[in-house]
């Protein structure tokens, strides 16, 4: 079972923002945040110190410009949200979602202020190695991942069931793409069905293309297919019994 279904957070800013998993879930959640928080921030510049719930504009001392607002966003009295704003247009959000003083969540919103990628720290040490891209559309979603934390240096692709809940939700892995060589191009190639590993194909020769692949049954390893032909089909088949 390879799913990160464990190891990325789930979208929660607190009780009140849960919903029910297949529910959908707004994909700008957190660019409308930033809307309705300057709204707020219109109104909400305290000169004393920040308290629960509240927003704080910061404002370029020569341009008066807005660039940053912070936000208390589970209302328990700490910063946790910090968006980066060109004006009224957000730019980038760091979040500390679950309030241990780390970052754990990183937005990037495209020029139209709408929510384009989201960063996740598997490992939840403050850095960001996987990233989902929530507007790209289509039947599946791809979350990037990199083994080295470096978002450029993916290593492995995921992709989900885009009709099975958004990024944040329970995600159902439909198939998987992985360099383990570290040249940059794909070598691994996994499908899953209902969550459990179907097939897993391997590059041997570096040729870009797969040249033998494993099938898979419940956990037992069923087929091995090897020796592929021009146009990339198995021609040698091998039951596992
Ligand atoms: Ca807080
Ligand atoms: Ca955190
Ligand atoms: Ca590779
Ligand atoms: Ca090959």
């Amino acid at each position: 079972m390879n799913s990160i279904e464990n190891r990325v957070p789930h979208f929660r800013r607190d009780g009140r923002d849960r919903r029910g998993a297949g529910q959908p879930r707004p994909r700008v959640a957190t660019a409308l945040l930033a809307v309705s928080v300057l709204t707020l921030a219109s109104c909400a510049a305290s000169e004393t110190g920040q308290g629960q719930g509240e927003v704080r504009p910061t404002y370029d001392k020569v341009t008066g410009r807005l660039t940053q607002l912070t936000y208390d966003a589970n209302n328990d009295g700490g910063v946790d949200t910090w968006v980066d704003m060109d004006g009224a247009r957000p730019l980038q959000s760091r979040i500390d979602q679950n309030g241990d003083g780390k970052i754990d969540r990183w937005e990037q919103y495209d020029e139209n202020g709408v929510l384009a990628k989201v960063g996740f720290s598997r490992k939840d040490d403050g850095k960001a190695d996987a990233w989902a891209f929530p507007g790209a559309g289509g039947a599946t979603y791809l979350i990037e991942l990199s083994s080295t934390g470096d978002e450029h240096q993916i290593d492995r692709w995921e992709y989900y069931d885009a009709s099975r809940g958004g990024y944040d939700d329970k995600r159902t892995l439909v198939r998987a793409e992985e360099d383990t060589d570290g040249d940059g191009r794909p070598d691994k190639w996994e499908t899953y069905e209902g969550g459990a590993i179907q097939t897993v194909a391997f590059d041997e020769d570096h040729d870009g293309a797969p040249n033998r692949r494993l099938t898979y049954r419940g956990s037992a390893h069923v087929l091995i297919e090897s020796q592929p032909d021009a146009s990339g089909r198995f021609t040698k088949r091998r039951e596992v019994r």
